[in-house]
């Protein structure tokens, strides 16, 4: 066996020369890969193999370009030569393939002659979820093996496709079953079988009859392009992935490669797909807890309790139903039970990716029970109760008496002191929050609170848990509101004068709407229902929000709010009466209106959020300022084409970000124009927001 590089490898078996990366952690294509590579082919040829398998070791097929190496400078041998000796090997190539090929992984399989794969593996282009297009030839050589529609299906979605629908779709050519031996020896018989019919080495770049089907078919194009707007909005990189599956379709193969490579110069230069790089790794460095090392002992979850089997309890339950861990619900009466499971159903019913079988399986799963004391078998338990501490602390108090040694209590709370609520029971260790965003069956968030006394193990069994049910887990500290919705009550608070001050609703949900944001902060109060929190006797004509609800007003719900809503299409119109009734209690309070710029809504509405976020970090409540931004990509919608808040406020320039706040701060109130000291000494120093860590 030769060793070609750090990771690659060159053996025989017969005359079948086998190349093998082991890259680990996901045998991406790092430089020595593609020096291995591009070496372990013209060795390979010039050695008289008869055809050439490649593999990879390890827990995956190549994963993708390494993406650690963009912006870097170029090193060793490109990927496109590499891809060309591959392809135009004077024998046959087969690619074998387990785990995921992804993006630069694919395209390297795209160069085989053939391939031949697990059936448990995965295949996808996901470049389009880091502001990219897959540069590598991809572009040109998917749709020319499943077609047009489905190479902009999985090109605009980053989408993986299992081995099962790959073969149908002629991506492989053949399937699998077993382990890794399994598919050595099945790509080994398959090198044997071309070697012996002389089958041709067939190159995907000669392949038309897919493409052609599509050429000068504009409308195909306008269709699919019409289907994506709405999702896509904002994002260059999906529509940069059409225009080269449109040029795959209608030019010859190296004209169409020239666009692609234009196509991709522009958005790998460009600030999303940095934005979008730099948030990939902002996702994974967040499970990474300093003083929770990763060898810690997790708790064993077998059983789940959720305690409340509302809208929340509801949601969160279906999160372990869908992987399998049954769940004990308890609410306090049969009915309220029944109407809950009764949700469940139809929220599964309605999910086009469940079967009907699935939906009777994950409901099996499901146990209802109006008794706590069900949750005495549960190694964990989650209360979704009323949002008051006394409740909170009573249940806690209930469940310190129930549940058994070592089980995780968690609370959903969106705000409260997790210390004060683990202080009702004997083992404030077990006590943590997991705060789960609603509809929690569907949201990617979930912030993960640590008490002052809760153990190492289980706050790793919550990050781990969360990881499993495919959420994207961040860990706070306590505090009023812990990252998410303490960075959103500076918004709201600014957004709420503004409109005194001569803005109007519109205008500033407008505004960060533009920004990329899904909705604007007077939207989401309408659909959230303005109601919530709003104590008829005790705050008379108080806020605008008062004076709206008084005048019964109560958000989406009844089809009045800041907006008023079309009853049959939910549409928004502004509502000249409630710009009106803004104005008269704006001067009954001394407000002088005046006409406010779009720019002044924007750095009102988001520079107060910066502040916010970096007296997180000073407090060290969150560890890390990535960590900020993947609580307001994943909670709040933040366009992840700009980073998240921290990543954002860099790229403006804190110098410029810390001069409007003290200029602002100098005629407005309130604490949230204070300024943090940490932004302050970065702002000086040169520091970055995204890149602090405590
Ligand atoms: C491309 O190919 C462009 C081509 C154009 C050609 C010019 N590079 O996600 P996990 C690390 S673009 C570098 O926790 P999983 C990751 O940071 C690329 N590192 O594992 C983590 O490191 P840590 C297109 C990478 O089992 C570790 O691997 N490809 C890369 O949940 C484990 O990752 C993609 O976009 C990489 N490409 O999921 C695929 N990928 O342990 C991106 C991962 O130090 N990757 N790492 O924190 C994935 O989707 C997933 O990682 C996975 C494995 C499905 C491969």
């Amino acid at each position: 066996m030769a060793q070609l590089s750090e990771s690659v490898t060159l053996d025989r078996e017969g005359d079948v020369a086998v190349i093998t990366i082991d890259n680990p952690p996901v045998n991406a294509l790092s430089w020595h890969v593609r020096q291995g590579l591009a070496d372990g082919f013209a060795q390979a040829v010039e050695g008289g193999a008869s055809a050439i398998v490649l593999i990879c070791a390890g827990r995956t097929f190549i994963a993708g370009a390494d993406i650690s190496e963009f912006g870097q400078k170029p090193q060793g041998p490109s990927l496109h030569d590499t891809q060309l000796a591959m392809e135009n090997a004077p024998v046959p190539v087969i690619a074998a393939i387990h785990g995921t090929a992804l993006g630069g992984g694919l395209e390297v399989a795209l160069c085989a002659h053939y391939r031949v794969a697990l059936d448990s593996s995965k295949f996808g282009l996901p470049e389009v979820n880091l502001g990219l297009l897959p540069g590598a030839g991809g572009t040109q050589r998917l749709p020319r093996l499943v077609g047009v529609p489905k190479a902009l299906d999985m090109m605009t979605s980053g989408r993986h496709i299992g081995a099962a629908e790959a073969l149908g779709d002629g991506l492989i050519d053949e399937m699998v079953e077993g382990d890794h031996d399994a598919l050595r020896n099945a790509a080994l018989a398959f090198a044997a079988r071309a070697v012996a019919n002389n089958m041709p080495l067939a190159k995907v770049r000669d392949r038309d009859e897919k493409v052609a089907e599509a050429r000068g078919n504009e409308q195909l194009f306008a269709d699919f392009r019409a289907t994506i707007a709405r999702k896509t909005r904002g994002f260059l990189a999906p529509e940069y992935n059409v225009r080269c599956v449109e040029a795959a379709a209608n030019l010859p193969f190296d004209e169409g490669l020239q666009v692609e490579a234009e196509l991709f110069r522009e958005l790998v230069t460009g600030s999303q797909s940095a934005a979008q790089r730099y948030y990939f790794f902002a996702e994974r460095a967040a499970n990474k807890i300093p003083d929770v090392p990763k060898d810690t002992p997790l708790v064993d979850i077998q059983r789940v309790g959720v305690l409340g089997a509302g809208t929340m309890g509801g949601g969160i339950a279906m999160n372990f139903a869908n992987i399998g861990i049954p769940v004990t619900i308890v609410e306090r009466d049969l009915e309220s039970l029944d109407r809950g499971l009764g949700v469940v159903r139809k929220n599964y019913e309605r999910s086009r990716s469940t079967t009907a079988e699935q939906v009777e399986q994950r409901m099996s799963l499901l146990t209802g029970s109006t008794d706590k004391a069900d949750f005495a078998d549960c190694d964990l338990v989650i209360e979704a109760v009323f949002e008051d501490m006394e409740l909170k602390k009573s249940v806690f108090a209930e469940l310190d008496q129930i549940c058994k040694p070592g089980a995780i209590m968690a609370s959903n709370t969106s705000f409260l002191d997790i210390d004060e609520i683990a202080s009702a029971t004997s083992r404030p260790e077990s006590v943590i929050g997991m705060h789960f965003f609603s509809p929690a069956n569907v949201m990617k968030l979930l912030e993960v609170i640590r008490g002052e006394q809760t153990s190492a193990s289980v706050i790793a069994t919550a990050m781990a848990l969360g990881k499993q049910i495919k959420k994207v887990a961040v860990l706070s500290r306590v505090c009023p509101g812990f990252i998410g919705n303490r960075i959103l009550a500076q918004r709201r608070f600014e957004a709420d004068r503004l409109i005194l001050e001569g803005a109007t609703p519109e205008q500033v949900d407008r505004v960060l709407y533009d920004f990329g944001l899904p909705m604007g902060p007077f939207a989401m109060m309408d659909l959230a229902g303005l109601d919530i929190g709003w104590k008829a006797e005790t705050s008379k004509g108080s806020t605008v929000r008062d004076i709206l609800c008084e005048s019964g007003r109560r958000g989406q719900k009844n089809g009045r709010g800041y907006y008023t809503y079309d009853p049959e299409t939910r549409a928004a119109t502004p509502d000249p009466e409630v710009v009106a009734m803004i104005r008269e209690f704006a001067i009954s309070k001394g407000y002088e209106q005046r006409e406010v710029t779009d720019q002044e809504v924007l750095e009102r509405c988001l520079y107060p959020m910066i502040n916010e976020g970096a007296k997180i970090l000073d407090e060290g409540v969150a560890i890390r300022g990535s960590d900020v931004d993947v609580v307001w990509v994943n909670g709040y919608g933040w366009p992840v084409y700009r980073g998240g808040p921290m990543f954002w406020a860099d790229s403006v320039g804190l110098p410029e970000v810390v001069a409007k706040i003290r200029e602002y701060g100098e005629r407005l109130d309130g604490d949230h124009w204070e300024l943090s000291p940490l932004m302050e000494k970065l702002a000086t120093e040169g520091g970055q927001l995204h890149q602090f860590s405590n």
